[in-house]
């Protein structure tokens, strides 16, 4: 066991924190919301601001959390995750025993990497990329007519779906002038055909993404559209590329007109910078933008090797979260961009934090006693706002929020009316939204009366871009290893996931194996012990 891996509450700072939680910075205190504290509690690291005066913490809060942040090592685990130390494991079990670095497929700007064989790798397939999508972009691969491709699906699910779906939407006004990129991901047959329903095949590459290889919808929607392909007369093996982990079921070239490689050192829901997300993303705004995605996510990686946790904003990000989960108690929060490009954010924020820090026991298999990772939330604003901010402002949970915006729109298209744009009524609505929630508001009607001391943050930035993306994405991911780190549980594994996978394989062999006997779910109910015990 590495003798730095230690529960939280072994640490000094744990039992001073929960003393300093009994009386918390009172946000709705007279003068509370002073221009100095909300100038004070701002951490602007490369293009993003946090503003952090509305979470009820003080000098001595933070200089506690900077404590318990400094005696879990929180920084030397983070470099010894980017060096390469098998940081995916629990001591004493089985367990996955892997070294987890999807940040050396972003370590190419800052010389030299921390792991110069997985960033050698890396660059192998990005090199692989680049050529194929020169050889799409000068014609030299088309369809059988000599037409260009100009719409991807991508067949995935999870992590090889919700990261690079998120930042494919968050950068789709960057996308090329007739490129598309399509998604499947659900087994509901549905899914695929609302897909294949309107698309011209005879112009549409098809990339199928699974690490394992071997996961049922991703295989099963593969077979779906191949028969598409072959039913509309075309050779599936002119359309389909593979991203595949070496030596999967699926890492076979003669299938494929091309094949990429995720390798074993990199989760899923931490994909995003590698081929998984590289193909598509690179297919719609271009090889360019996808580097400039990733070297904003370095940038990040690099910036979060800070030890001052108030100039570090992942593992600032990180302590405010534990301070509202451990130490004040709050069960979920929510994320609340206020960017409709970012409407699959909460999504893949939900997936990275909920799989990889829903967890019960600790790095040495035994049971924590206290909090791991909260339920993660949330919808872009405005629209959240006409739907469930009335329990955040007066519901009996109290939810803390991190709010994320952007001073600029990304097209641009906008009108002054009344005499504020768009986007001013956008930022407007944020800010008031913070301030409202932070310090409520009194009134002698208990029906109008809002308590406040709602916490919450901002994450502000001038523009959604592919930098800024590659930024923002890094900031989550690495806020979420900073907080598992903490923890002291193993933020890389899935093994609830795991379950679900085999669970339904074993069914599904169960109904194979009888066909014709019952309905779907009379065979779950009859056989849900044996499913369970075979
Ligand atoms: C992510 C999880 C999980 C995984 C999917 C798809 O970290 O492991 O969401 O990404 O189950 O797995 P494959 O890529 O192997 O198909």
């Amino acid at each position: 066991m590495n003798s730095i891996f230690k529960n939280m509450d072994q640490h000094p700072a744990y039992g001073k924190l929960q003393k300093a939680a009994l009386a918390p910075f009172d946000l709705t205190a007279s003068g509370a919301l002073s221009l100095k504290r909300l100038a004070l509690y701002r951490c602007q690291v490369a293009s993003f601001k946090l503003l952090y005066g509305t979470q009820r913490i003080d000098e001595q809060s933070l200089d506690l959390l900077q404590g318990l942040a400094d005696q879990s090592a929180t920084v030397a685990q983070f470099k010894m995750m980017k060096k390469g130390e098998a940081m995916n494991r629990i001591t004493g079990f089985a367990s996955e025993n892997r070294q987890v670095l999807h940040t050396a497929g972003r370590d190419l700007f800052s010389a030299p990497p921390h792991n110069h064989e997985a960033t050698k790798q890396a660059r192998q397939e990005l090199d692989k990329l680049q050529t194929f999508l020169a050889d799409l972009d000068s014609n030299r691969i088309t369809n059988h007519l000599g037409e260009p491709f100009n719409n991807l699906i991508s067949i995935g699910i999870g992590g090889s779906d919700l990261g690079p779906r998120a930042v494919y939407l968050a950068l789709k006004s960057f996308a090329k002038e007739n490129r598309q990129v399509h998604f499947i991901s659900n087994i509901d047959p549905d899914d695929s055909a609302a897909v294949l329903k309107d698309l011209d095949l005879s112009r549409t590459l098809v990339s199928v993404v699974s690490k394992s290889g071997t996961t049922l919808e991703t295989l099963t929607n593969e077979e779906l559209v191949k028969q598409a392909f072959l039913k509309a007369g075309l050779d599936p093996k002119n359309h389909f590329v593979a991203v595949t982990g070496a030596n999967s079921p699926m890492d076979d070239q003669d299938k494929y007109l091309r094949s990429f490689l995720m390798f074993d050192y990199i989760c899923g829901r931490y994909s995003v910078s590698s081929m998984v997300g590289g193909l598509l993303l690179s297919f719609a705004i271009g090889f360019k933008n996808y580097k400039k995605f990733l070297e904003g996510a370095n940038r990040i990686d690099d910036a979060a090797e800070e030890k001052d946790i108030r100039k570090n904003l992942p593992l600032l990000l990180a302590m405010l979260g534990i301070w509202n989960r451990n130490f004040l108690n709050y069960d979920t929060l929510t994320i609340l961009p206020y960017s409709q490009a970012l409407v699959r954010f909460v999504a893949h924020l939900q997936q990275c934090d909920m799989e990889s820090n829903g967890k019960s026991i600790n790095r040495q298999g035994g049971q924590i006693k206290y909090h791991s990772g909260p339920v993660i939330w949330g919808e872009p604003g405005t629209n959240g706002q006409h739907s469930f901010y009335q329990l955040l402002h007066q519901g009996t949970t109290i939810v803390p929020s991190e709010f994320i915006g952007f001073r600029q729109s990304q097209y641009g298209k906008d009108l002054v009316v009344d005499q504020t744009s768009s986007q001013e009524k956008l930022v407007a609505n944020l800010l008031a939204q913070t301030i409202a929630l932070a310090s409520g508001e009194k009134s002698a009607n208990p029906n109008r009366n809002f308590s406040g001391n709602r916490p919450c943050s901002v994450l502000l930035a001038d523009q959604l871009t592919p930098e800024t993306m590659g930024e923002l994405l890094a900031i989550y991911e690495n806020k979420i290893a900073f907080q598992g780190f903490v923890w002291n549980i193993n933020s890389f594994d899935q093994e609830g996931v795991q379950l679900g996978k085999t669970l339904a394989n074993r069914l599904l062999d169960i109904i194979a194996n009888k066909p014709g006997e019952s309905p779907i779910e009379q065979a779950l109910l009859k056989n849900a012990d044996i499913v369970k015990h075979t």
